[in-house]
């Protein structure tokens, strides 16, 4: 499909603030309508986590349950057996998941982890699932070969804006991750990137975000926008919930900024009312992780998501966006003419 205009990537933080600012009824309206041309309204896209490898992550992102620097309780597990894997993979499609994503407590890949995680990789695949790794920051050597087994996505959040980076991570820079996310570029595997909103930022700093990966050369085909979940014995156990009204806002303008990219409801929907997740998939969400857990933290409840699905009459999104982009279009045509 050809580029249109609303793809654009030389956004500025004044432009996206003034989108932002917009009475909430036309900000989503807008976020609404461009969400109509290019995907299917009544579609979500499931993916699954499995944390393959927990605890112990020699970095200090001040969130995160897994870093050796916090006393969470969490202990140091070893890499899961391949097999393990595959069969939680299994289950997860037969749950109706279309993406499996295995995340590490990694600061990055040793060589010696590299042929399970392949392994990894090529057994879901045979299961027909798309497959996405989250597991720090890779060499080129490593996105290489990741890429040569057919990984689909890669997982790498900027997590925040490069100002308020400094105040929740320390043992990696901003620069460090835009590296890695251009490494998982050139190798050609896909970027999943986007970051945690209500970690004490300004709104400032979600702009901030946006624009870096809206302006990146080629913005990310999925933008997880988690929110925080407060976790015990971390540096930010305590900040308070962020308002629903600026989280729905700000998946808005991501919806807005990156029109053709998957925006993933992540974290934190366990703390959300359906109310504001309703609200979130009009303004342009339009896929989420389901299952009990997340990584290391609780996920939605058995069935609620289910419940969900069937109040607001949507369903699980089953092709690939680069799939059905040209239909929606068309179907997109009819729909409008009968409003
Ligand atoms: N170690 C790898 C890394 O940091 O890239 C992969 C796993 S890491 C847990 C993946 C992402 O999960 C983080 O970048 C962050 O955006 C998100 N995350 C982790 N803990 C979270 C929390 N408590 N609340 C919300 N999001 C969280
Ligand atoms: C992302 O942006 N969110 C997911 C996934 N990428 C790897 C992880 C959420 C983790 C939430 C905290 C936990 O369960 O440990
Ligand atoms: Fe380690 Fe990733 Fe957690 Fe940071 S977010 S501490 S890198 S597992």
């Amino acid at each position: 499909m050809s580029r249109t205009s609303e793809e654009r990537h030389d956004w500025t933080r004044e432009e996206a603030q003034k989108l932002y600012d917009q009475p909430f009824n036309d900000l989503i309206f807008q976020a609404h309508s461009l969400h109509r041309r290019y995907f299917e309204p009544n579609k979500v896209q499931i993916s699954r986590l499995l944390s393959i490898k927990t605890g112990g992550c020699p970095e200090d992102c001040a969130y995160c349950s897994q870093s050796a620097h916090h006393k969470t309780g969490l202990s140091a597990e070893k890499l899961m057996e391949v097999e393990r894997v595959i069969e939680e993979a299994r289950k997860a499609k037969a749950a109706g998941a279309s993406r499996y994503c295995m995340g590490a407590a990694f600061r990055s890949p040793k060589e010696r982890d590299l042929d399970m995680i392949c392994a990894m990789v090529t057994g879901v695949k045979a299961l027909g699932m798309e497959t996405c790794m989250t597991l720090g920051m890779l060499s080129d050597a490593h996105a290489k070969r990741l890429a040569a087994v057919g990984l689909d996505y890669y997982n790498h959040n900027i997590d925040t804006s490069e100002r308020y980076y400094k105040e929740i991570i320390t043992t990696r820079t901003f620069a460090d991750r835009l590296e890695t996310l251009d490494r998982v570029r050139a190798a050609g595997i896909k970027i999943c990137c986007g970051g945690i909103l209500g970690m004490g930022e300004e709104p400032e700093d979600r702009f901030d975000m946006l624009v870096t990966l809206a302006n990146l050369p080629q913005p990310p085909e999925s933008v997880p926008i988690n929110q925080l979940v407060p976790v015990e014995g971390t540096p930010l156990e305590n900040v308070p919930p962020m308002d629903p009204i600026a989280f729905v806002r700000t998946v808005a303008l991501a919806r807005i900024m990156m029109p053709r990219s998957m925006v993933r409801l992540s974290a934190g929907r366990a703390e959300m009312s359906d109310e504001t997740q309703a609200l979130c998939f009009f303004a342009g969400a339009n896929s989420i992780f389901m299952g009990d857990t997340l990584l290391t933290t609780e996920n939605t409840e058995e069935g609620s998501d289910a419940h969900l699905f069937a109040r607001l009459g949507l369903s699980p999104m089953e092709l690939k966006p680069e799939d059905r982009t040209e239909s929606c279009a068309a179907r997109e045509t009819v729909h409008a003419a009968a409003l």
